[in-house]
């Protein structure tokens, strides 16, 4: 195959990208148009099954690593370290079709494009789908991205329990994806992410292209309030140590800070399990979890105290126990400057209208960041919806960021 100048970038085949997204969507489909591919469940592995399928047939040589992240090589002139891009085809229960799943098969469409146009780069290329990105069966999120960059240990990734008392490790042997290839001491040249914005801006603002900067700091945080139960009608306001009212007091305290703080303080309370949960029952047990994100790290770490603090006040207040879990705790993460400098750049020579912004959600990219160069590439979320099943964005679009993806591998790639 020829080799080839950055001029002679050949063009991803659109409808051929559309296909594999909509054929990739129909692995654990859902009602309204989403998929539910939970990490390491039965449809997970199918639908690793299927990218893997895709990969062989683009003679991308295919390995398995110890906690089921995939990559897919394709050979260049010379060996080294490969320009990689990717991203997860993991997904919340109630997610969208494109979350994770348009980088990974926009990388496809790169190899694709490559192979159509004969074209061998210089330096090899990858891309990779890590395990659990999510993180909502299994925390944290981005859990396989950090084992395969070495934060994570291996072992205490696979001794992780799921929120359905399973471990990594038994699910990971049971849909056959516990692979040979280490982990920990992988090199890449640089790592490329395109990705779905999942929020409002690009769209409120008539922009295509996310040229993105960083990704804000995460701390998740699982709290365990345990009361006593007794009669919703026979026991006095005062008498009660009710596991529920704490937690919604919490949860109103959060979204109440987040107010306070302002700026990009960001506060949820996703998860709320209430024991025995019965109408005339006061609980005496409460599991919830506390989101916190903002992109600066000083002031996270502010929101992150004074919950704590909050919450060791309104225990002692109503006589309950408290104990907390950290299930994630990512401090923000900067974007190698050139890779934002020439995502803006290509966008802006390919006439499209591009913008510099910070990623709410949490990427695989910002895991990559911690061992190469790292970037990404967003495209608009129509009306700002991830994580609903109604997540969509245009083809027009998806072309548009796809373009862009194998510009940029093809430019890291040849120089
Ligand atoms: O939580 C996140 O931001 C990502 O979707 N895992
Ligand atoms: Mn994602
Ligand atoms: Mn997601």
């Amino acid at each position: 195959m020829s080799s080839a100048t950055v001029a002679q970038v050949p063009v991803v085949n659109r409808e051929r990208l559309l296909k594999r997204i909509s054929d990739l969507a129909a692995v654990g489909a859902i009602e309204g148009g989403g998929v539910c591919r939970l990490a390491l469940t039965d449809s997970d592995r199918e639908g690793r099954d299927l990218v893997c399928r895709w990969m062989q047939e683009l003679q991308l040589e295919v390995s398995v690593d110890a906690i089921g992240n995939v990559v897919g090589l394709r050979r260049g002139r010379e060996d080294g370290a490969p320009v990689m891009t990717g991203s997860h085809i993991d997904t919340v229960r109630t997610g969208g079709r494109y979350d994770g799943n348009l980088g990974v098969l926009a990388g496809l469409e790169v190899m694709a494009a490559l192979n159509d146009a004969g074209i061998v780069t210089q330096r090899p290329l990858a891309v990779a789908f890590f395990t659990n990105e999510e993180g909502a069966r299994f925390q944290p999120d981005m859990m396989g991205s950090l084992v395969f960059q070495g934060d994570m240990p291996l072992q205490q990734a696979l001794d992780t329990v799921g929120i359905d008392g399973t471990s990594v490790r038994e699910n990971l042997d049971r849909i056959g994806y516990a692979g040979a290839a280490p982990v920990g001491n992988n090199r890449v040249h640089a790592f490329v992410e395109l990705h779905v914005e999942q929020g409002p801006v690009l769209e409120h603002e008539h922009i295509t292209i996310g040229a993105v900067t960083g990704v804000q700091g995460i701390h998740w945080t699982e709290y365990t309030v345990e009361g006593i139960s007794n009669h919703a009608g026979t026991t006095p306001m005062r008498l009660r140590h009710d596991a529920g009212i704490v937690a919604a007091r919490i949860a109103c305290f959060v979204r109440d800070l987040s107010a306070r703080l302002g700026g990009g303080q960001l506060a949820t309370v996703g998860h709320l399990q209430l024991t025995p949960n019965l109408i005339n029952v006061i609980p005496n047990r409460a599991v919830f979890t506390v989101d916190l994100r903002n992109t600066d790290g000083v002031v996270l770490v502010q929101a992150v105290q004074s919950v704590s603090e909050f919450a060791a006040v309104v225990a002692t207040e109503e006589g309950v126990s408290l104990t907390t879990r950290s299930l994630a705790d990512f401090a923000p993460v900067e974007f190698a400057p050139h890779l934002v400098d020439r995502v803006e750049a290509i966008a802006r020579q390919r006439g499209h209208s591009v913008r510099r912004m910070p990623s709410g959600a949490g990427h695989d990219a910002q895991m990559l960041a911690r061992m190469c160069p790292a970037g990404m590439i967003f495209v608009p979320s129509v009306g700002g919806l991830s994580h609903n099943v109604a997540e969509f964005t245009a083809d027009s679009d998806i072309q548009a960021g796809a373009d862009i993806l194998l510009e940029l591998m093809l430019e890291l790639a040849q120089s």
